[in-house]
């Protein structure tokens, strides 16, 4: 019986230790635009096992995440990048990019559509 309670006692003590170990917080590049580009990044951030917090910055466009120990950071930049957006690492795909409602898109330092938001009357985001 006590050698039971002292194996759970060990249980919760690695436990918890692993809980505070895990957890870095990294800094990611992502562009977007609004309070929708938001939603979308942590949300795609979020979906990744061992994530555990996203925000995401609209004025500084960076995202920080705060991964498990075995989370790779990569992971973060293939799913931001998977709904759309660019991160300094992983390049959205342009048809991905294209779905994205007008004021959504975000410049695109490699291939910047000219006009592509002017013309939309409903726009979430802001005028830099
Ligand atoms: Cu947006």
């Amino acid at each position: 019986m006590k050698t039971k309670i002292a194996t759970i006692f060990v249980i919760m003590l690695a436990s918890t230790t692993m809980m505070l170990a895990a957890g870095k917080t990294v800094k990611i590049k992502v562009y977007g635009n609004c309070g929708m580009c938001e939603t979308r990044i942590e949300k795609a951030a979020n979906s990744i096992n061992g994530v555990t917090s996203a925000e995401w910055d609209k004025s500084t466009q960076m995202l920080a995440v705060t991964l498990g120990e075995k989370t790779d950071e990569m992971a973060v930049h293939k799913a931001v990048a998977k709904v759309g957006h660019d991160t300094d690492k992983v390049k959205a795909d342009k048809a991905v990019y294209n779905d994205l409602p007008g004021c959504c898109k975000y410049d695109r330092p490699a291939h910047k559509a000219k006009g592509d938001c002017k013309d939309k009357k409903t726009r979430c985001c802001d005028k830099k």
